[in-house]
């Protein structure tokens, strides 16, 4: 591999790459994933993408934001997908999600990145005044979505939030799910999946997962979206590191924005006692005996027994006690050297890795990002090094691909992928 080295030309025409590709997504306002594939804006792809934006126009990485929570339901939830513009390149789309409101969008959220992202902009914004008053205007409606997180998908104030739907996670077919997902039924119409059509199949989820994924989307629109009927009869109920490491670290960065604003009031005093209720819940998902955090399913109280990559973001969250935190250090070193390009999304040492199949085993940047930021935080500054020159190396080799496998560096699914060139505009040029 090159270790990550770049000379300044190979830098200047990378930059160059990633910025035409965040403008030739750009379908005004908001950024689509990739085109064809991803024909819509995505929730945590739009945050990672302002983070890109920043680079070249610090209002359009604004305004990526803005049209965000334009989306935004009245109960406080941020959708996963809004459908601003008819499509007919991807499944499922609007109709068969089925919400009724002013934007077109599904009923499920995706990992709530976006207070993260905000404060990254406010920090490094050239305009800071326009940044102070993006951040001013939006807060109290990030606020709303975060109670939003902590009061609809944890009502019994458990300290651990739960997800209905793997497209939620977006980790969509990770093995963290496989048992969980076999308790859903399958749907029993027929249907013609899209993404089979952009990409090879062997990259993508099975018709098994599309069969419940789809039954899911029907539950929620069969029960009117109403939270309370969800959460008492949903057949699929997970704790998810993921989005629970994502939301404690964005919810520690939205009350770090409110402070230096001025900001906090009776409403972030009470997310911070949500905070305290996750940082003990969080050991019951560890496991002594491998020394591990895994994915909980709620309805079986099981730990899902797989090691994928979403435990290495409790670092990142500062979820871990110092002895956790070496010890995910260590693991996260053997993930490094379990491959050719890291990080993994499922170990490679797992019966369920799959090196190009989704997230059953490639890299994916923006986790890489994560992962790195929180392990440089807490002072292991090699492996988060080791990170960022490998995952320069991948963007060197294949470009801005949407994943990359970890066995061959390859670009995998959808080219001229936006997180992917955000990503490298914001960490590696
Ligand atoms: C469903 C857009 C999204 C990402 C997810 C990724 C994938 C969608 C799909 O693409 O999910 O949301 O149809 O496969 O898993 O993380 O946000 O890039």
């Amino acid at each position: 591999t090159l270790n990550g080295k770049l000379d300044a030309a190979t830098a200047a025409s990378l930059t160059e790459l990633a910025t035409k590709t965040l403008i030739a997504n750009d379908l005004g306002g908001y950024t689509v994933p990739t085109h064809g594939l991803y024909p819509f804006q995505w929730n945590w792809d739009s945050a990672i993408t302002a983070l890109g934006w920043m680079k070249s126009d610090e209002s359009r990485a604004w305004q990526e934001i803005d049209v965000l929570f334009s989306g935004q339901w009245d109960d406080g939830m941020v959708p996963h997908i809004l459908f601003h513009k008819d499509s007919t390149t991807y499944f499922p789309g609007p109709d068969v999600w089925g919400s009724d409101k002013k934007i077109k969008s599904t009923s499920i959220s995706q990992p709530p990145v976006v207070a993260t992202v905000m404060k990254e902009m406010l920090a490094s914004a050239q305009d800071k005044a326009l940044a102070e008053q993006k951040v001013k205007a939006l807060f109290s409606q990030v606020v709303d979505y975060h109670l939003w997180w902590y009061n609809d998908r944890d009502p019994e104030n458990t300290g651990l939030v739960v997800t209905y739907h793997p497209w939620e996670s977006g980790m969509d077919n990770s093995p963290s799910w496989d048992d969980a997902l076999e308790a859903v039924p399958g749907v029993d119409w027929e249907y013609t999946r899209r993404d089979t059509s952009h990409v090879d199949s062997s990259q993508r989820p099975h018709k098994s997962e599309y069969d419940r994924f789809l039954y899911l989307v029907d539950f929620f629109k069969r029960n009117n979206f109403d939270s309370k009927v969800i959460y008492e009869t949903c057949p699929y109920k997970m704790n998810d590191l993921g989005i629970i490491a994502i939301l404690h670290r964005a919810t520690k960065d939205l009350l770090k924005m409110g402070e230096q604003l001025g900001l906090n009031d009776a409403r972030t005093d009470y997310l911070a006692q949500r905070l305290e209720l996750t940082q003990t819940a969080i050991n019951t998902l560890w496991c002594e005996q491998s020394e591990y955090f895994y994915c909980k399913n709620v309805l079986t109280n099981s730990l899902a027994k797989v090691k994928t990559s979403a435990a290495l973001l409790t670092v990142y969250a500062g979820l871990t006690t110092d002895e956790q935190t070496r010890i995910i250090n260590t693991a996260t070193e053997d993930f490094i050297e379990s491959s050719q390009f890291s990080v993994a999304s499922t170990h490679p040492k797992e019966e369920k890795y799959e090196p190009q199949r989704y997230w059953r085993g490639p890299i994916w940047l923006h986790i890489n990002w994560m992962i790195a930021t929180g392990l440089k935080e807490a002072g292991f500054v090699t492996t988060a090094d080791k990170i960022q020159d490998d995952t320069r190396d991948l963007v060197l080799k294949s470009g801005y691909y949407e994943y990359f496998n970890p066995e061959t560096g390859a670009g995998c699914g959808g080219k001229d992928f936006s997180w992917t060139a955000a990503i490298a505009l914001h960490w590696l040029l």
